[in-house]
């Protein structure tokens, strides 16, 4: 909304969703008015041509709606996360299970991602946690992620996990807890992969 000084010291308000001003960039503030705008979190159209821009108002953020739904993927930010529950796999066979899909074993960096990634919805039975992509089978304590993002930044360890040692090199997350336990990297399990949006 535009507003500017009016006739008899009122002001006058101009609504710029019109073709009027195609974007408020066309609206130019001078000294005789004032430029507010209610903008949407879409409107730079943030997402890839073609793709879904779904705008949340509270926080200001944003979802790119290009994740594979009707294949089971979930969008949050700028990525797409998949839970595979039915048939487990040992965390390096899920790990490589998730590359030849262009994908990682999910890497988990804020409290955000971690609540989302472990409320993704499964359907398979007894379903209680998934590898993810951290790993501290290279050098014993020094745990890492897949995707090469530095440690330390966000984790989220169950209890006094993690607590086996080298016989666990191999993060699991919790389903709807959250958190995370190392476990022996031969286990089969569900996993999560993730990919860009
Ligand atoms: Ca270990
Ligand atoms: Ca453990």
């Amino acid at each position: 909304m535009a507003v500017s000084p009016g006739n008899n010291k009122l002001f006058c308000c101009d609504l710029l969703a019109s073709d009027k001003y195609s974007s408020s960039k066309s609206f130019q503030e001078n000294a005789t008015s004032h430029h507010f705008s209610i903008m949407s979190p879409c409107f730079n159209n943030p997402c890839r041509s073609g793709v879904t821009c779904k705008p949340n108002y509270n926080d200001g953020s944003y979802e790119c709606e290009d994740c594979d739904t009707k294949d089971g993927w979930h969008s949050f930010n700028l990525a797409c996360y998949k839970i595979f529950g039915e048939v487990k796999m040992s965390w390096n066979n899920a790990r490589q299970h998730c590359e030849d899909l262009n994908s990682i074993l999910a890497t988990v960096h804020s409290p955000d991602e971690n609540e989302f990634v472990s409320s993704l919805p499964t359907t398979a039975a007894g379903f209680t946690y998934a590898w993810i992509g951290a790993s501290d089978a290279v050098s014993e304590g020094s745990w890492v992620w897949v995707d090469g993002k530095s440690w330390g930044g966000y984790e989220n360890w169950y209890g006094n996990n993690p607590n086996g040692v080298d016989h666990a090199n191999c993060a699991l997350i919790y389903i709807s807890y959250g958190q995370w336990d190392d476990a022996p990297c031969s286990l089969t399990r569900p996993y999560i992969c993730k990919k860009n949006a």
